[in-house]
């Protein structure tokens, strides 16, 4: 396990100002929750479960090129109108059907596992992709605590909504606050990650702080922004997308090149950044570790 020179990757600016970023942060009154996780940054391992040979998408399009429709519909809101977007005190609630519910600071949520990159292939509903080298861990460590119980089948997501900081949302065209689900299995699998930052660096706003999911094969609106519950349950949860347009939006929405939206071709995808289009892969590559959870499934029905 070695640290990752990010001076190879990140324009020099950004790399040679982490600690000012971090000092900033701080005085902005980002504060304690922002520190508890920065606190973790100076040391993070590079996972087994990063991609090897991909060029990362710059961090610009990361930080600037987002689907986050509390803050906004366009691409470049999310970055403009999250700037100021309160994430101290955080509060994340794990409930519903388990033997062990609690409610973590971010203190305590990051004391449950080392932090970790991983570099992962992103591939969003709309046929753009990029690659993000995540920081994190499995989010089974906080999921395990809790103690599943027999009848836990489905885990609910839902983010932060604030009207008031996020103003934009009620011209978003979606029910808030934001929803999403997972398979329990799919949850606990090691590749599921409880995102806490992105290039080195604490997540910013546009990209889900504190606390947000990732879900490297499935369609990007599986991987929801600024959790506040986690809810196991019997039943398959309600989704957002689902909620807005249910025969566009699959519960299950694995990236698979073989099952058209409604509306265009999810055979071909744009890496943000280049020019010619790439075939998509199958659970955007995913498919070792992955397709064994789906065997037996008919994938054009449960898209
Ligand atoms: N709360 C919330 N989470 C969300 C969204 C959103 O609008 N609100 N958009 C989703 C979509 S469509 C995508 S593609 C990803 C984008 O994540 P990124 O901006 O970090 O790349 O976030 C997902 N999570
Ligand atoms: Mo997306």
């Amino acid at each position: 396990m070695s640290k990752i020179p990010y001076s190879q990757v990140t324009p020099q600016h950004i790399y040679a100002n982490r600690r000012k970023f971090i000092q900033n942060a701080a005085l902005a009154g980002l504060g304690l929750a922002g520190s508890a996780i920065a606190a973790k940054l100076d040391n993070v391992a590079k996972s087994p479960l990063s991609l090897k040979d991909e060029k990362l998408t710059p961090v610009d399009a990361v930080t600037g090129y987002n689907n986050f429709y509390e803050f906004g519909t366009s691409k470049d809101a999310p970055a403009r109108n999250a700037t100021n977007f309160k994430t101290n005190p955080w509060k994340l609630v794990i409930e519903g059907e388990v033997a062990k519910p609690k409610t973590y600071d971010l203190d305590s949520i990051m004391k449950l596992a080392p932090l970790e990159e991983r570099i992962y292939r992103m591939r969003c509903v709309e046929a753009w992709s990029m690659v993000i080298p995540w920081i994190g861990f499995s989010l089974s460590e906080v999921i395990k605590r809790a103690e599943p119980t027999a009848k836990a089948k489905f885990v609910a997501f839902e983010s932060y909504y604030d009207p008031r900081q996020m103003p934009q949302a009620r011209y978003g065209g979606l029910p808030f606050p934001y929803i999403e689900g997972l398979r329990l299995d799919e949850a606990m699998h090691p590749l599921t990650l409880l995102c806490s930052g992105l290039y080195g660096e604490t997540l910013p706003p546009q990209n889900g702080a504190p606390l947000r999911i990732v879900v490297p094969w499935k369609y990007g609106f599986k991987n929801i922004k600024s959790i506040v519950k986690i809810k196991l349950q019997e039943k398959q949860p309600n989704t957002t997308w689902a909620l807005a347009n249910n025969n566009e939006y699959g519960f299950y929405s694995n990236v698979n090149p073989g099952v058209d939206h409604p509306r265009w071709s999810q055979a071909k995808e744009r890496r943000i950044g280049e020019f010619f289009k790439r075939d998509t892969l199958m659970f955007n590559g995913y498919g070792d570790q992955v397709a064994k959870l789906y065997a037996g499934m008919d994938l054009k029905k449960n898209y």
